[in-house]
């Protein structure tokens, strides 16, 4: 019988470097590919460009390559104890750095039955990292960045959401990065909130800032980054004219939009109840939703229902009844449920309550204001959607006051340059491609 060689791959982008470990592999024996699942994949980086399914069938026309079988975490235990392969191939490149722990744990699993790791030169005139952004910007199409947010509600357990008001803020969503145990962590995607679009022209947050110029903030955030996009959509406007605006959005490649049972002037739901704050009729507000759904000419673009009972003090029994109006009647793809309350408590008990109701509709949290729960927690409460709304507005705007007072106080820039600003070159490098 053929030796069995155990190869794990992500890739969907297959390179030389990858045909050359397959090849070494094909050597020793049997090749069996482990694919790594786009849940597992998006378990510690962003989504693959092409799913599963498409990858699979790539594997399996590789020369040498036995079967593909789906490697669904980041550890390969589980598939090596399945398989026992006499061989488990890598490149060299993973002795340290965040996969060392895998890699570990490999030898010793297969130390159980005398399994041994072959590790041969990484090929390193090609990086997987830099196709994959050269790809993820040529793929960059409407159609493709739209159907993203789709994609990651099916693989990831939830998704995290960051502000993005303009170019520059954009770019903070699409390239903030931190290194945790095995993986990176990053956000998701990114929220055209009408709060911080109306603030940094220093317009009220109450609709003022029309469409026109919300959709001038989204293309300029567009063209400069890869992520879903999901617009606060504040009340979706009139009837006729939500239906006109999906499909813009639609075309631009947004992938959600988000819109609130109030009606007349709107407020900002922060101010709670110290503002007026009027709710629609449920089944009026459903005919819009409605309405959204039936004008929309893709599959992929979701409309939220976002209710706004809690804010206006009306309590959770009503916030429940009528998420089921938007979802049964007006065909919402989801729930958002908000809150101003300190305490989290009225979030944790709707979305126990509607977790009865539906386990799987999504429902997105606004945890502006219950601040101190953290991602995987508000999803343990149900959430499947988590916005951080205004982080970014928030922490800019006193770093640029203090820098102000200060060039003032010293009737100089030195202190304010030293204390509160990075350098021109610093300023340069924010801006990938920049030539230096
Ligand atoms: C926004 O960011 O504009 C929102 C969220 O709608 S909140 O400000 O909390 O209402
Ligand atoms: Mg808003």
């Amino acid at each position: 019988m053929n030796k069995k060689v155990y190869i794990a791959m992500s890739a969907d982008l297959i390179h030389n470097g990858h045909i050359n470990v397959i090849n070494e592999g094909a050597k020793l024996g049997d090749v069996y590919i482990g694919l790594l699942t786009d849940e597992a994949i998006s378990s510690y980086k962003r989504l693959p460009l092409l799913p599963y399914d498409d990858r699979k069938k790539i594997f399996e026309n590789i020369k040498g390559v036995v079967e593909v079988i789906p490697q669904k975490t980041l550890n390969y235990t589980d598939n090596l104890k399945m398989l026992k392969p006499d061989y488990v191939v890598h490149g060299d490149d993973w002795r340290s750095g965040i996969q060392s722990n895998i890699r570990q744990n490999v030898i010793n699993t297969l130390k159980e039955w005398g399994g041994e790791l072959i590790e041969i030169p990484y090929t390193r005139d090609i990086s997987c990292t830099t196709l994959e952004k050269e790809y993820r910007n040529i793929l960059n199409t409407p159609d493709n960045r739209r159907a993203k947010l789709k994609r990651m509600l099916a693989v990831k357990p939830y998704v995290t959401v960051m502000e993005a008001s303009n170019g520059l803020t954009g770019l903070l969503v699409e390239n903030t990065k931190v290194e945790e145990n095995e993986h990176v962590r990053e956000f998701d995607a990114m929220w055209v909130s009408s709060l911080c679009d109306s603030t940094f022209k220093g317009k009220p947050d109450i609709e003022l800032v029309d469409l026109t110029s919300r959709i001038r903030t989204i293309e300029e955030i567009m063209e400069v980054t890869t992520k879903p996009i999901i617009l606060d959509g504040d009340t979706g406007g009139r009837i006729e004219h939500f239906t006109y605006n999906v499909r813009t959005l639609e075309r631009l490649g947004v992938s959600a939009v988000i819109i609130e049972d109030k009606t007349g002037l709107k407020q900002n739901s922060l101010f709670g109840t110290d503002a007026k704050q009027v709710l629609d009729d449920p089944y009026e507000f459903a005919k819009k939703i409605k309405a959204g759904k039936t004008a929309q000419i893709t599959k992929d673009f979701l409309i939220f229902a976002r209710c706004e009972s809690l804010i206006a003090g009306h309590g959770i029994e009503e916030a429940l009844k009528r998420a089921q109006i938007y979802i049964e009647v007006g065909g919402a793809d989801g729930i958002v449920i908000h809150s101003k309350e300190k305490d989290g408590a009225e979030i944790k008990e709707f979305l126990r309550r509607f977790r009865e109701y539906s386990t799987t509709i999504p429902v997105v949290v606004i945890p502006t204001s219950y601040n101190q729960f953290k991602d995987e927690e508000l999803h343990a409460w149900g959430a499947n959607i988590i916005i951080y709304a205004n982080h970014f507005l928030r922490s800019a705007y006193p770093a640029m006051k203090k820098c102000g007072e200060s060039i003032l106080k010293n009737h100089r820039s030195k202190e304010a340059s030293e204390e509160y600003c990075i350098s021109i070159k610093e300023v340069l490098s924010l801006i990938p491609g920049t030539k230096q």
